[in-house]
């Protein structure tokens, strides 16, 4: 499931070049990541096709339930049906090769897109770092300034920045790092540490309950696009999702959800502007739960982290939520702006305050140098990061995933 969702799209060995098209597969990034559905005794029943029949794995959204570790080859292979004069072995392996060339393929097809959206952050905190090292033989204290000066540049924050420095220096000291090479490399392992420490999954609803999310964050960082883009990767892993617009506070907020909703033809609880948002999401909620709905993901109105009736309302919709799930909201999804730099850090630990955040997407890096902000929020915070956002279409949403990420930053 989705860390939001139930419902992953099996492997379907069997679905032609059409399903292929249309697999989210490419929006999943992680081939470590993977988990399958056993396949069901149907499909045992069934010979498998030649390989160059089929589809991508589908490899399930960041936020879905950690899944027990298949056994070798599982989830790239079928069961063969050594009846149909197969050579089981052989053909398995020939599936699990293929499987794995084609999440290959997609990964570097994420990766080419993520460095396009990353494209400003990467000016900084790789080519402007790749300078400051080329042509040096040695890490002096010179060097490391510049580094330190680099990474506040970039946004990485000076908690963050300070306690790199000052173990690379430390390192330099013991000679562990003793080359400029060494020294990227070391401030990648840096900030890779500081993304698996906000590592986390996703919490799951009971059996039959609807799995929902709440999104907040302040004005026109993109919750209300993020939530559209969202939903159409849930469906595409073959989510039931219903939405509930609980912006009842800004003109024209309802029918920019009930846009999203058309769009992707899904439901859309909605009451009159002005309405208790609320009341809002507590029916959508039991609209979502009596209709076996997989996942409700409602909307919230923009608002300032400093003002305190607003995130007041804010721990009423949880609270009210709570009435009809004890579980619910299983996430509540942060969402920020890039552009904003620091500014986003002290939204994420005010939003954090009034309503304990599960989850962290940060939209529009695909226009800011400010990227590195990831890492301030991370390190301060440690709530996973789910999504990134680069770009205003629809498919402009990409799961987070830190060593790809990191590799889209810092890979020359
Ligand atoms: N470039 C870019 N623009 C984005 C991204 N995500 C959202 N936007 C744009 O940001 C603007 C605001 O998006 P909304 O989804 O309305 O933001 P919101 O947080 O719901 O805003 P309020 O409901 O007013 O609080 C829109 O023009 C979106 O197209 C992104 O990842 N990249
Ligand atoms: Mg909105």
């Amino acid at each position: 499931m989705f860390g939001f969702g139930k419902k992953k799209r099996p492997v379907d060995l069997e679905a032609p070049a059409a399903d292929a098209a249309a697999a989210p597969a490419a929006e999943h990034p992680l081939p470590a990541a993977r988990a399958t559905e056993p396949p069901t005794t149907e499909r045992t029943r069934r010979a498998p096709q030649p390989p160059a029949a089929l589809s991508p794995p589908a490899v399930p959204s960041p936020l879905a339930a950690p899944q027990p570790p298949a056994a070798p080859g599982a989830g790239s292979a079928p069961p063969l049906d050594a009846s149909a004069g197969q050579t089981p072995g052989r053909l398995a392996q020939a599936i699990a090769e293929r499987a794995a060339g084609q999440l290959a393929e997609q990964r570097r097809g994420l990766l080419a897109g993520l460095r396009n959206g990353l494209a400003r952050t990467r000016e900084v905190l790789n080519a402007d770092i790749a300078e400051l090292v080329t042509g040096r033989k040695e890490i002096d204290e010179d060097l490391l300034e510049e580094l330190e000066m680099l990474l506040v540049a970039a946004d990485v924050g000076v908690p963050a920045t300070t306690r790199i420095i000052e173990d690379l220096a430390y390192r330099v000291k013991l000679r562990e790092v003793s080359d400029p090479k060494g020294l990227l490399e070391a401030v990648r392992a840096q900030l890779a540490e500081i993304l698996h420490r906000a590592d986390g999954s996703v919490r799951q609803p009971a059996p039959g309950r609807p799995q929902a999310l709440l999104m907040v964050g302040v004005n026109g960082v993109g919750k209300t696009t993020t939530i559209g883009k969202l939903t159409k990767q849930l469906q595409a892993e073959g989510n039931k999702v219903m939405l509930a617009a609980g912006d009842t506070f800004r003109a024209g907020a309802v029918e920019q959800l009930q846009a999203w909703g058309e769009r992707n033809d899904v439901p859309v609880i909605a009451q009159q502007p002005g309405a208790d948002p609320a009341s809002v999401i507590y029916d959508a909620l039991q609209a979502a739960s009596a209709r076996g709905f997989d996942v409700l993901i409602a909307d919230t109105a923009g608002r300032l982290h400093t003002k305190t009736n607003l995130m007041e309302e804010l721990k009423k919709i949880v609270r009210v939520m709570k009435k009809i799930d004890p579980d619910a909201p299983h996430e509540v999804m942060l969402v920020v702006d890039a552009t904003t730099g620091q500014n986003a850090l002290h939204q994420a630990v005010q939003f954090n305050e009034a309503v304990p955040l599960t989850g962290i997407t940060l939209t529009k890096l695909d226009g800011t140098a400010k990227g590195g902000i990831l890492f301030a929020i991370a390190e301060r915070l440690e709530v996973p990061f789910r999504f990134v956002g680069v770009g205003e279409q629809i498919e402009d949403l990409r799961h987070f995933e830190a060593d790809l990420f990191l590799d889209a930053l810092m890979a020359p």
